[in-house]
């Protein structure tokens, strides 16, 4: 069997990157670091776990809808289309569009670098009739995408509610800037978690398991590791809750008592129980994120929903 090779473009983000954000985020009134940071290696295999979690029902819920709604989005999009997959992490997702789109090149498109290729080179080796392209990059910077063919329909697809990890302004200009990468008869197949009951939203994020804590804490890991950080995993603890005003999850790292960490020579002080703020995940009503397409540019063409009402499923074409 002959195995595509997989085209390679982008430039992982600068280790700088994380140290300025760190320095940054952590000189901030309240202390904050962007949760782009949790996707080293150990943090997007963390994040693969919780994906199994059997409180965290954002996954099976949009795995549900895509299974369901595959057929609709390939006559949507048309054959031989161009799909660029958004913080594509295992790749395991776009498998269930692949067979029925059938597009002519897939573009994983993802922050983790060692985690973007090995994924990549699973989906070349499964898929031998597809051509595979992998750029590492941050989508919170305008990213190249030079090698891609310049025929056929482009297709986003950013599954996993990762859209809701945006502030809503940063949300409207990430979906606002990918216009001019899709072209005028472009398209994006976007997942946004629903708002709903807080309980069920709490236990998705505070898993008997453990393993959001671990995936939140692994933050403190890198900063010993890349940053030389004095940090003890174990002087903090995770927090997650449902901010109901804001209508987002909030993720903190919580100072168990009073103590300094230096990170790269620089010298922090936390009160007992401050905290970092590491994420914020925003969850929408269908009616919120309509407005969100449309500021940014789309029309909604199709909304998909599962049975209990848990996650949404967008497809939006580009506007002219
Ligand atoms: C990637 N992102 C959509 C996940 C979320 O639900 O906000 C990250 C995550 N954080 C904790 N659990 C999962």
């Amino acid at each position: 069997m002959t195995i595509q090779p997989v085209l390679i473009y982008g430039e992982a983000p600068e280790s700088s990157d994380f140290r300025y954000n760190v320095l940054r985020g952590l000189s901030a009134q309240p202390k904050h670091i962007s949760p782009k940071f949790f996707y080293d290696r150990r943090g997007s295999a963390l994040f693969e776990d919780i994906c199994r979690l059997p409180e965290y029902y954002l996954t099976r819920a949009e795995t549900d809808i895509l299974n369901r709604c595959a057929r609709e989005i390939a006559k949507l999009t048309g054959p031989d289309s161009v799909l660029i997959e958004l913080g594509s992490g295992a790749s395991r997702k776009v498998r269930l569009l692949l067979e029925t789109l059938r597009p002519s090149v897939y573009l994983a498109v993802d922050i983790s670098r060692e985690f973007l290729f090995d994924s990549t080179r699973r989906l070349a080796r499964d898929y031998p009739w597809l051509e595979v392209h992998a750029a590492c990059a941050d989508l919170c910077t305008p990213f190249s995408v030079s090698g891609l063919p310049q025929e056929g329909r482009r297709l986003a697809f950013y599954p996993g509610s990762s859209v809701g990890n945006f502030e809503p302004g940063e949300a409207r200009a990430l979906l606002s800037g990918l216009r001019s990468l899709l072209g005028r008869d472009g398209a994006l197949v976007i997942g946004v978690d629903l708002k709903k009951d807080p309980a069920i939203l709490h236990a998705a994020y505070n898993d008997s398991a453990g393993i959001t804590a671990m995936f939140n804490l692994n933050l403190l890991v890198r900063l010993r590791r890349e940053l030389g950080a004095d940090v003890d995993s174990a002087a903090f603890a995770h927090d997650a809750f449902y901010n109901q005003a804001a209508g987002r999850i909030e993720m903190h790292l919580v100072s168990r008592k009073a103590q300094r960490i230096r990170v790269d020579g620089v010298a922090f002080t936390f009160a007992e129980g401050e905290t970092i703020h590491t994420e914020s995940s925003y969850k929408y009503t269908p009616a919120e994120f309509h407005a969100l397409a449309d500021a940014a540019g789309y029309s909604v063409e199709r909304t998909w929903t599962d049975a209990d009402q848990m996650f949404s499923v967008y497809y939006l074409r580009v506007a002219t």
